[in-house]
């Protein structure tokens, strides 16, 4: 199986992709509503198709990127029957089994941090992604979202840690940075149900924990009430100059191609070394030549009527002074992918 962790700075949370090799279908877990531009860009960088997305819970601390990731990849939504979310296309309840190409998840009620919290374990039982129903050396706080701690220690007792002992847990959020843990150390190691805790140990823990209220819950909860879906049901503009897209490294892209067939809608500025250029046909005419060292101090030579895509023999030193122009300002600024190797391709 693909899998990959992805982390979110700022709400802390972890968002896992999973993919069957073979077939290359792919779901996403806790997709972050900001951090749609990584997710897309793994996804197709890594050739993958994003069949379905599905959380774990209504969060309470970011907004999910459901809605949005269905607008802009035409996947499928999953979510919780006991949350009742709009715009769900498939409502799970235990034992539902979510199948991508050779891969699955089965779906385990793990109810507590909030009424409707569900873990998804794969079919060999190695992986939990549990939510914030179990966190490293902790679990989710039972304090809002009819949540209650009594619920949760059932949750974790019967239901996660009588996983296999080496099944390893990947939680929904961590604030220290650490990743995975396993159901044999939170059982000896977990600080609120691990050792020999009783429930009232667990409950009196929890009841006294006096957290003050997620920041962005008042906004958070409603929305991923509606799937993350906006107020306004907008998805937001993207640039409308070309057809860009993202690296996974965060670069702004257009294809070689539509710069060819938009040559006077863009100003090409061309980053490589003068001796770069000296045979005719590595040369373009209607460019401007900075070769990448000197960018920095020449920002306020490029113009910014237009566009403008950079370019250079790979397209990676170019990716490079996209980013000094951002720096500088541009807004309208991206990479030309491939470079002129690409470019040359096509001629
Ligand atoms: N400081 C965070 C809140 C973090 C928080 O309350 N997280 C919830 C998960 S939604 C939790 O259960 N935390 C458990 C803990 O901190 O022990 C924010 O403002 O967003
Ligand atoms: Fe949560």
């Amino acid at each position: 199986m693909i899998f990959r962790q992805l982390f979110d700075l700022t709400s802390s949370t972890y968002t896992y992709l999973l993919a069957c090799s073979r077939t290359r279908e792919a779901i996403l877990i806790d997709p972050v509503f900001e951090q749609v531009q990584r997710d897309i860009a793994l996804v197709q960088e890594l050739g993958l198709k994003l069949q379905l997305v599905l959380d774990t819970h209504c969060h309470a601390d970011h907004v999910t990127a459901a809605w949005l990731l269905k607008q802009k990849t035409g996947c499928a939504i999953a979510s919780a029957k006991a949350i009742g979310a709009s715009d769900v296309d498939r409502s799970l309840q235990e034992d539902d089994v979510i199948a991508f190409g050779d891969e699955s998840l089965t779906v385990l009620a793990t109810p507590g941090h909030t009424d409707g919290c569900l873990t998804y374990v794969t079919a060999d039982q190695s992986m939990a992604f549990t939510g914030d129903a179990l966190l490293i050396r902790g679990c989710g706080r039972c304090d809002f979202q009819q949540g209650s701690a009594k619920t949760l220690f059932h949750s974790l007792t019967t239901k996660l840690l009588t996983l296999p002992d080496q099944c390893a847990i990947y939680p929904g959020h961590d604030y220290s940075g650490r990743t995975q843990t396993t159901v044999a150390e939170e059982k000896a190691f977990n600080a609120r149900v691990g050792g020999s805790a009783s429930e009232q140990d667990f409950v009196g823990y929890m009841d006294n924990m006096q957290l003050p209220h997620p920041k962005l819950m008042d906004h958070a909860v409603p929305a991923n009430l509606k799937s993350g879906k906006p107020a306004d049901g907008e998805v937001k503009t993207e640039p409308d100059w070309a057809p860009i897209h993202y690296t996974f490294s965060g670069v702004p892209e257009v294809d070689a191609e539509w710069v060819i067939s938009h040559r006077d809608q863009v100003h090409v500025l061309d980053v490589r070394e003068t001796n770069e250029l000296e045979s005719p046909v590595d040369r373009l005419t209607d460019t401007q030549v900075i070769p990448l060292g000197q960018l920095r101090g020449a920002t306020e030579s490029v113009p910014q009527d237009k566009p403008v895509v950079c370019l250079c023999r790979s397209g990676r030193r170019s990716a490079m002074a996209v980013a000094i122009l951002q720096k500088a300002g541009f807004d309208r600024v991206a990479n030309i992918s491939g470079g002129m190797l690409r470019w040359q391709e096509l001629q």
